[in-house]
């Protein structure tokens, strides 16, 4: 998607070009699932798929939305009549930006946008992120606002939280803002500070593919909070302010500790496991060990099929494939119950596995997937 495409087309739509153009990307989760709202770690990196926003400023209290990729024509809001809650269309995610820049003392006055986003929706892949993302950055620097990074981010998440009603962690938006080309992000979601850990397949012969499965899902629909609740019920049995204070060396005792809270035990095991795999990831990534890191990707899988139990068919189906033609690792990423999952192979292994899995969703009955290779791109930036 070009910029100037978006930017001719927002003049098509306003009558005037944009003031400028921004492109804020979706992401990939390589491991750290589920951990971002214990306080976590998370490891996600960008993909090259991104929405763009061409954004003038207004002066009068509208603000005007359009997107290529929804049939409509410009939805007008004043800025005043936004609130949260009732029912959303894709323009809750622009809008709650707005309100939650407005609702934290910041002076915006209006804005025309136009956007398009190359992002699969409700693929997992962070296609919501994107696009709060990238109008978060179009009026922080129209309106010369100060912020970046994870400021940026947690008005992002207040947004998606309150306004679109999705109980979801910091990790998509900060992936969104933060990433960078050729580089994984180590977050870490409790001080929100950040290593970029380089992660460059190809120039070891390694690919990682995405496989969107197509089942799709949404984090404002009940299993995400009931999982995210039923931490919040576990860190409060155990005594602690997030799941992330209980060391992976604690876990056999906070596990006892939970005795038959059998609702409780496995997500508690699920998130100590997961910030180890987290950290055991970025220690081999930076030994210079990429391929180690297979074995660890799908110890992951299983903890959130069997423990957190958040996979689908379609979604072991692409694991198993995988893993049975020889990949590397594989697992879902992302907040699951569909959406896409990741295979780490050989560069050599690529089509044949493709292939693999085409054909066992074909044999299955299942929608057929797409799959693509994800190379670790770049942040949220303006391009006009
Ligand atoms: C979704 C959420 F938006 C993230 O905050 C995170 O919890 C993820 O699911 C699961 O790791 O993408």
């Amino acid at each position: 998607m070009g910029a100037q495409q978006v930017a001719d087309r927002f003049a098509e739509l306003y009558g005037a070009p944009p003031e400028g153009v921004w492109a804020a990307p979706g992401r990939v989760n390589l491991i750290g699932e589920h951990t971002d709202y214990n306080d976590g770690f998370v490891m996600p990196f960008a993909l090259p798929h991104q929405a763009v926003a061409a954004v003038s400023r207004r002066t009068d209290g509208v603000l005007r939305l359009h997107s290529a990729d929804v049939e409509g024509g410009i939805t007008e809001l004043r800025l005043d009549g936004l609130a949260p809650g009732g029912d959303h269309d894709w323009t809750a995610y622009p809008a709650g930006v707005v309100w939650a820049l407005r609702e934290a003392g910041h002076e915006v006055t209006g804005a025309d946008v136009h956007l398009a986003s190359t992002v699969p929706t409700g693929a997992g892949l962070s296609s919501s992120a994107a696009l709060e993302v990238v109008i978060a950055l179009a009026l922080n620097d129209l309106y010369d606002l100060g912020l970046k990074g994870w400021r940026l981010a947690r008005l992002c998440q207040r947004a998606e939280n309150v306004y679109v009603g999705a109980p979801t962690g910091i990790m998509d938006q900060t992936a969104s803002a933060c990433c960078e080309a050729g580089h994984a992000l180590f977050l870490d979601t409790r001080d929100l500070s950040q290593r970029q850990i380089p992660f460059d397949l190809a120039a070891e012969g390694l690919r990682l593919l995405v496989v969107d499965t197509q089942v799709k899902h949404a984090h404002s629909g009940g299993e995400y909070g009931k999982r995210r609740a039923g931490c919040e019920k576990g860190a409060a049995l155990l005594g602690v302010d997030a799941l992330r204070d209980i060391p992976y060396d604690g876990l056999d005792a906070a596990l006892a500790r939970l005795g038959d809270e059998a609702d409780v035990v496995p997500l508690v095991r699920h998130v100590v496991t997961e910030n180890e795999r987290v950290e055991r990831t970025v220690a081999l990534l930076r030994a210079g060990d990429p391929r180690a890191i297979g074995p660890v990707l799908t110890e992951g899988h299983a903890s959130l099929r069997d423990d957190f139990r958040i996979s689908c068919p379609e979604l072991d189906l692409v694991v198993d494939t995988a893993l049975a033609g020889g990949a590397l690792g594989a697992r879902m990423t992302g907040g699951g119950f569909g959406g896409s999952a990741i295979v780490l192979a050989e560069a050599a292994d690529v089509d044949t596995l493709t292939k693999s899995v085409e054909e066992a969703f074909a044999a299955a009955g299942f929608t057929a997937p797409r799959v693509f290779e994800a190379v670790p791109s770049a942040g949220a930036r303006r391009l006009v």
